[in-house]
């Protein structure tokens, strides 16, 4: 069985995905990042950053003590590697995939991210860094939108790479974004939307919390950290 600590944020969206597309059971340990959970003793033994998603498997492959898993990526490939899905074992379809789920956790991701924070929740506007993470954003869709204009999916085959990203393509709007600029990655996007597991995975969601994450009271934990809050 797979806990997985989760909130329904892009992040914890990416293992739901894996999950429900390989039917593999799972229970969801809901870690409220609004309220603080993130920084509970327990949480923080098995996700040391104080950021979820994290996983325990209580079935590992070798037969041992459960294993725990922090960090979206390398869940995803763990994932894979127990359930033999979703990433090749072929050296080249591999690092296809694998190139592509780094660079959605290195780029899009912490970029996207920047792009909601300065956009969306910033007390002051602050024009420059709008800009800057706007932009960044527009070019990373526009990489994207390049790659997946002669395959199906990023590395040809449904991938962790691709399940890495469609959450973080989701609030497009939010990010200043307009598919229409970006056909390869609209179809790719409505393609990966019309998915039953995507359904699943993004209602396990609504079961968990339908309430915004960011609200008054969360700003002052979310957006005033700093070594002091995980001592
Ligand atoms: N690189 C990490 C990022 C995870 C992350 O940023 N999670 C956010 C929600 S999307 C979180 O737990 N935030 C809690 C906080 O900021 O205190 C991953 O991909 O797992």
């Amino acid at each position: 069985m797979i806990e997985l600590h989760y909130w329904p944020t892009p992040n914890g969206h990416k293992i739901t995905l894996f999950l429900e597309e390989a039917a593999l059971p799972y229970e969801i340990k809901p870690v409220n990042i609004s309220t603080g959970e993130q920084f509970e003793p327990g949480f923080l033994r098995i996700s040391p950053n104080n950021r979820m998603p994290a996983i325990v498997d209580t079935d590992p492959a070798d037969g041992g003590a459960p294993i725990s898993v922090f960090e979206s990526g390398a869940i995803l490939v763990y994932l894979a590697e127990k359930t033999g899905k979703f990433l090749s074992a072929e050296p080249r379809p591999r690092y296809d995939t694998l190139q592509w789920l780094f660079w959605q956790m290195g780029g899009l991701g912490p970029m996207a991210g920047q792009n909601h924070h300065f956009s969306v929740y910033a007390p002051e506007k602050i024009d420059y860094a709008i800009k800057r993470y706007v932009n960044e954003t527009n070019r990373l869709y526009g990489v994207l939108n390049k790659r997946l204009a002669d395959r199906e999916f990023i590395s040809g085959e449904y991938s962790i790479a691709d399940m890495a990203c469609y959450p973080w393509i989701v609030p497009h709007e939010r990010q200043g974004q307009n598919l229409d600029d970006f056909p390869h990655l609209k179809r790719w996007f409505y393609a990966i939307k019309a998915r039953p597991a995507t359904t699943l995975a993004y209602d396990r969601g609504k079961d968990v919390s339908v309430q915004p994450t960011v609200n008054e009271e969360s700003r002052k934990i979310l957006f005033g950290q700093t070594a002091a809050s995980v001592r």
